[in-house]
């Protein structure tokens, strides 16, 4: 089902009214509404996501929220929510989170999801799916057809040990969709991503559809050397979308 609420229209219609970044931040604010207090929270990462966290230690701050407790999905949000006096946790000592909020790269018409291109897929992952609730907030940019239909990276988190190896067995896995994996590199020198985890990321590019995605997510999962893959599958219950048209609010 969704509901649709406009962005505040003060701005009159002729001039630029926002930019894509105002739409993170409405859809972040917007999903702060569901924060109560009391509740264990997961702490998403990436550039929507930390509007939430912001707004969250405001809220704080203000006495409007009372008694959270964060649990981060990276070292970077651990650091901004740290900074702004967020408490914090993590899931040996709260293992059942009330509420999660965080981006994602694509959302397909089913609420299945591609995260990771911002590197923090497997903690995402485990604290969203011990989570009662898990709000996805994006701009319209990330709904896609189909899973991989932006044409942009779907994120396999590995091993160091013989990245090429497992690479070469994941492009070979969708072989049938002219799957090309690239070992993610960073810096001029090409230097490999290193995760939180102190793992690497090879990122597949898909050029068709592929197909049924639980299918694709166990075969992936049961190559040794990978650790986690960016498929959030069923996991999500509310996507807020941001954009043009306002707030749209689709629920699983
Ligand atoms: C996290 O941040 C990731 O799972 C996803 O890769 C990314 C989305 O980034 P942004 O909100 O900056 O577009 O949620």
């Amino acid at each position: 089902m969704a509901a649709a609420l406009l962005l505040p229209s003060s701005v009159p219609l002729s001039q630029p009214i926002f930019s894509q970044d105002d739409y993170k931040k409405a859809a972040a604010y917007k999903a702060v509404e569901f924060v109560q207090s009391g509740m264990v929270l997961g702490l998403g990462t990436g550039s929507t996501a930390k509007h939430a966290v912001d707004r969250i230690a405001e809220l704080l701050r203000q006495g409007t929220l009372k008694d959270i407790v964060g649990i981060p999905t990276s070292k970077k949000t651990y650091d901004q929510a740290f900074s702004l006096g967020i408490p914090l946790s993590d899931l040996d000592s709260h293992p059942v989170i009330d509420l999660a909020i965080d981006g994602a790269d694509e959302v397909d018409p089913h609420l299945n999801l591609v995260k990771g291109r911002g590197g923090s897929l497997l903690r995402e992952k485990m604290v969203e799916c011990v989570c009662k609730k898990f709000i996805v907030i994006v701009d319209e940019s990330k709904l896609v057809e189909y899973i991989g239909g932006s044409g942009l990276a779907m994120p396999v988190e590995v091993v160091p040990y013989c990245w090429k190896f497992t690479a070469v067995r994941l492009q070979n896995l969708f072989e049938d969709t002219d799957c090309v994996a690239k070992l993610r590199a960073v810096g001029d020198d090409g230097e490999p991503y290193v995760t939180d985890n102190g793992n690497y990321i090879v990122d597949l590019y898909f050029k068709k559809a592929i197909g049924d995605l639980k299918v694709a997510s166990d075969r992936i999962l049961r190559l040794a050397g990978v650790v986690e893959h960016g498929m959030f599958l069923d996991m999500a219950t509310t996507v807020i979308v941001a954009g043009e048209l306002g707030i749209t609010i689709k629920n699983k």
